[in-house]
């Protein structure tokens, strides 16, 4: 008998372990495109098209492979809509009673799978590098998890950027060098742009007449929807951007979106890419001497480490992480992240560009978007709800922690051991935005204050009790304890009024 073997929108690799499990003589593929999973949160219109687009030539795919699938589109009139649901069908029409799936990457519809009535198989998703297993034996006893050793961990493992045993350029971590701020010129020309062909376009006329009333452009859609586009993505980055990906990681310009950034997040989380794969890539620029060592031990850094670890805190931690609130924020997310008018120039380009590309970099959502939510008191939810809707390649396991733990502290630290906060100042250090801001980023108080600038004090100040003793940030709060009580509590006062302000809803 025909069993179904379950392929999601972010699974398409052949190499997936449902697959590499299953009978290509007689089991059935089920792919789905569902109504619920377009639905959960309102998801930005370039994202459901990356999917469906990928899924479509991911099943084509397959079936040249001598693959059968049932695929379903989103507005076939038999479409049962959720995933579960189109499981039950294809259960019916092809007399199967089992499932074989590779566990979601989320806890939702792992849920949905475990309770579905039939019979499902989940097995481990093999496309990361540490298991949970793995990740679980690591952190087992230990007081703190930090990334840092664990990343360790990854590079053994994996023998990237290694020699006899010890790290290449005699360190782990070459961070120091990295981080300068904006460049005048950038010389790399941002990623490739893959014109759409007429799956893609078909793809696009779908969503824009489904989901057309989302936030986000779904034109010009340009991201790679095949293996062999991401592996041209990949390739194009490694040649001609990652040399300066470690120096400009963190720089933001108002006219140029992608700096030195691989756009690799997209074909790695759909599956269209492995981890080891991109990182081997970095690992062999470094060697041919394209690429310094901060370059490519940084890239590599991001995906063995920060990727791998944000996963195994997701899956270790439960269910519950994604609604965490430590800091016990509730305000209502601003309606500036959906567009609205703000005079803040650094949060008006940041959601410009994300209602545009679907994209922004990490330190764009770290501490552009992400440290206004959190010195402004967001509910870390609705925050995580937001990050998850609006970027191509936002996934639960890798959303929430870094946008819960990572970016609004609501898990408490285990992600990051202080609040990614900052004043107006870090802003203006990386970026170009303050020169053409309403705002003064110089100025602390009064009407032109940069809101980072109170909102910075107001935030340490309310969270005192918590922060005051954190080791790395005593410096603040001895910085604001020698400041003149006056000018101390104009701080508050104005950060009171512009809280205020903003939760009326006038333009900030
Ligand atoms: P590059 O800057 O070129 O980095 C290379 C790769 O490293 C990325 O493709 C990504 O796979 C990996 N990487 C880098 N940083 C991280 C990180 N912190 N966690 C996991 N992987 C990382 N990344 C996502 O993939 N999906 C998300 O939903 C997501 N949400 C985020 C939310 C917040 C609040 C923050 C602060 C970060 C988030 N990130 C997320 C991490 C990071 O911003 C993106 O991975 C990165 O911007 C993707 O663009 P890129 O491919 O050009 O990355
Ligand atoms: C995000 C998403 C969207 C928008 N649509 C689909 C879909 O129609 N079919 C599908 O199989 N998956 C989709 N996904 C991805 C899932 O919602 C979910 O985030 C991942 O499968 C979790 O690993
Ligand atoms: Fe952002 Fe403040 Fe700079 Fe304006 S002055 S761009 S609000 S950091």
């Amino acid at each position: 008998m025909s069993r179904l073997v379950l392929v999601l929108g972010d699974q398409l690799s052949s190499s997936l372990s449902a697959l590499q499990a299953a009978d290509k003589a007689q089991d059935v593929v089920v792919m789905a495109e569902a109504a619920d999973e377009t639905a959960y949160v309102r998801h930005h219109p370039k994202k459901i098209a990356l999917i469906f687009a990928a899924m479509r030539k991911f099943a084509r795919a397959l079936e040249e492979a001598g693959w059968q699938v049932a695929y379903s589109q989103l507005d076939d009139t038999d479409n049962a809509g959720s995933i579960v649901g189109e499981l039950l069908r294809r259960a019916e029409q092809y007399g199967a009673q089992e499932v074989l799936a590779t566990e979601p990457g989320e806890w939702r519809l792992i849920t949905a799978l475990k309770y579905a009535p039939l019979k499902v198989h989940i097995l481990q998703d093999d496309r990361f590098i540490a298991s949970h297993k793995v990740f679980e034996d690591w952190a087992a006893g230990r007081k703190q998890l930090r990334m840092e050793y664990f990343y360790r961990d990854m590079r053994r493992e994996t023998g990237l950027l290694m020699e006899d045993g010890q790290p290449i350029g005699g360190k782990w971590n070459f961070d120091h060098d990295n981080r300068k701020p904006a460049p005048d010129d950038i010389a790399f020309e941002g990623p490739l742009r893959f014109a759409p062909d007429e799956t893609v376009e078909e793809v696009l006329e779908l969503v824009e007449a489904r989901f057309g009333n989302h936030f986000g452009a779904v034109r010009p859609f340009w991201f790679a929807t095949t293996r062999e586009e991401a592996l041209q993505q990949l390739d194009h980055f490694v040649s001609k951007g990652l040399d300066k990906f470690g120096d400009y990681q963190d720089a933001m310009l108002n006219d140029n979106r992608f700096l030195y950034h691989g756009l690799v997040s997209t074909s790695l989380n759909i599956g269209l890419l492995g981890p080891l794969e991109v990182c081997e890539a970095a690992a062999q620029a470094y060697a041919r001497g394209d690429a310094p060592i901060n370059a490519a031990e940084g890239f590599i850094r991001q995906i063995i480490g920060w990727r791998e670890y944000v996963r195994g805190i997701y899956f270790l931690e439960g269910e519950d992480y994604p609604s965490r609130n430590a800091l016990g924020h509730t305000r209502a997310l601003p309606d500036l992240y959906w567009g609205a008018e703000t005079r803040m120039n650094c949060m008006a380009k940041a959601v410009e560009q994300t209602r545009e590309e679907a994209y922004a970099h990490h330190i764009q959502r770290l501490m552009v978007t992400g440290n206004f939510a959190l010195l402004a008191g967001v509910d870390p939810e609705e925050v995580h709800q937001w990050y998850l809707a609006v970027y191509a390649d936002a996934f639960e396991w890798v959303e929430a922690p870094n946008t819960v733990g990572m970016s609004q502290f609501a898990d408490g630290g285990i992600i990051a051991s202080k609040p990614y906060v900052s004043s107006g100042a870090y802003i203006n250090r990386m970026s170009d935005y303050c020169k053409s801001c309403a705002y003064s980023v110089s100025t602390k108080t009064g009407e032109k204050a940069c809101p980072f600038n109170l909102l910075y004090w107001h935030f340490l100040n309310r969270h005192r009790e918590r922060f005051s003793s954190n080791a790395r940030m005593g410096n603040m709060y001895r910085t604001w304890d020698r400041m003149d009580q006056e000018h101390r509590d104009r701080v508050l006062k104005e950060g009171d009024a512009f809280l205020a302000r903003l939760e009326a809803g006038e333009t900030v």
